[in-house]
């Protein structure tokens, strides 16, 4: 049993319903089955037909699946939720669920290099047009919508530079004009942001990160209602194949049951970060939305209840320093990927957002000397010691 007025915390343990109902195991066991047998030929015909409720294939359910689908739904105060083999294979089973050829999708210009590029470069291809607005720039959003629009798509906090969009004037833009509004919320986890409780219509995760919270998955998630899940899964879902594995979901769970635990200690290594960053002589402009500096603090403050480990700076350098600052790293790993208990840190511009041109990069205000951490939960101080060494060294 799942109460709704639970906390948080409580749901991250028990919001998948429990314990398994088939065996009472604990941990909900890993399904690794492809089928599943009909006890007749007949039960298989019912299954078939929507008569009868059960399971088939696990490319169109399972028991493991279903655990984290319930899971997500109740952590992001959604109906329903569907559990995809990639962060990219939800955003684009999103796209295709709102949109078909002869519409158009608005996208803001500050997302993930990958999901840049399904709007940049293959979903033009299926007669749909993307047009990029400044996420920050309500004006410039509604001024976009034209009437084939059918679909807004945020990232907030945006990747890297930590914009943030302000999700419930774009629930007001999306309702006045009839469009979908689906909002990336991979940086802010539903522990402190919970889009669908503005009006959202669909919240979108690389479960890659927070959610599995260990770098040992790359997974993804829409929560939403239950039509627009049902139609989801059997529109483009169960025939686009993006299914997870049994493996993959459990391995969700079980980050799933630690996130809050996990982000209060990602947050409070983030601003312990930002703030040493934001002394630097070093660095040229910290990107953290919560610094008081950061140009949406007070909407920030606003919509999520805390910050992330989410942490961007520009530096003082050329190529050849930023470099030289990277490799001489001890303890931040050098890698792309975030929300890992390990400190990640990357060069944006010449990796996660290398799908932008020079042009676009310029035109979405990612710095070319953007350098973007992920701040683990290690000790804050042997993290800043370490970036505090590098940039001796740059
Ligand atoms: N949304 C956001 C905000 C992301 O950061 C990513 C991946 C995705 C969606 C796509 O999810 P995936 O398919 O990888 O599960 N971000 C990455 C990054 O910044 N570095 O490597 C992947």
């Amino acid at each position: 049993m799942v109460k709704r007025n639970w906390g948080f915390a409580t749901l991250a343990v028990h919001g998948s319903g429990g314990v398994c109902p088939h065996t009472g195991a604990v941990s909900m066991p890993i399904y690794q089955s492809s089928t599943f047998a009909f006890h007749s030929a007949e039960h298989g015909e019912k299954l078939f037909a929507g008569e009868e409720t059960g399971y088939i294939y696990s490319r169109l359910s399972n028991p493991t699946i279903d655990a984290l689908q319930r899971e997500m739904a109740s952590l992001e105060k959604g109906e329903a939720a569907l559990a995809f083999s990639s962060g990219m294979a939800a955003s684009t089973a999103a796209a295709l669920a709102f949109c078909q050829s002869g519409d158009s999708v608005l996208c803001t210009k500050v997302v993930y290099g990958g999901t840049y590029a399904l709007f940049a470069h293959i979903i033009p291809r299926l007669g749909i047009e993307t047009i990029f607005v400044d996420g920050t720039n309500l004006e410039e959003i509604e001024r976009a919508i034209k009437p084939n629009t059918k679909l807004l798509f945020i990232e907030t906090p945006a990747n890297p530079t930590l914009d943030i969009v302000d999700i419930e004037g774009c629930v007001a833009i999306a309702r006045g004009h009839n469009i979908a509004l689906a909002v990336d919320n991979t940086f802010a986890t539903p522990y402190y942001q919970q889009p669908l409780t503005f009006g959202a219509d669909l919240v979108i995760h690389s479960a890659t990160k927070y959610i599995g919270g260990h770098g040992d998955t790359v997974a993804g998630l829409i929560v939403s209602n239950k039509e627009i899940i049902q139609r989801i899964h059997d529109e483009v879902l169960v025939d686009m194949g993006a299914v997870i594995s049994p493996f993959n979901a459990w391995l969700l769970l079980r980050g799933l049951k630690t996130l809050p635990v996990r982000m209060d200690r990602h947050s409070a290594n983030g601003m312990r970060v930002a703030q040493f960053l934001s002394f630097h002589p070093k660095v040229e402009r910290v990107y953290y939305p919560g610094l008081s500096i950061h140009p949406q603090h007070e909407l920030a403050k606003k919509q999520m209840t805390n910050f992330g480990g989410m942490v961007s700076f520009d530096l003082k350098a050329d190529q050849t320093q930023i470099r030289r600052f990277l490799d001489s790293l001890e303890l931040c790993t050098l890698a792309v990927s975030l929300g890992d208990c390990d400190t990640l840190i990357c060069h944006p511009a010449s990796t996660t957002h290398s799908t932008y041109s020079p042009e676009e990069l310029k035109d979405a205000r990612i710095n070319e000397k953007l350098v973007r951490l992920s701040v683990g939960v290690e000790d804050p101080k042997d993290i800043i010691d370490d970036l505090h060494q590098a940039l001796r060294k740059t």
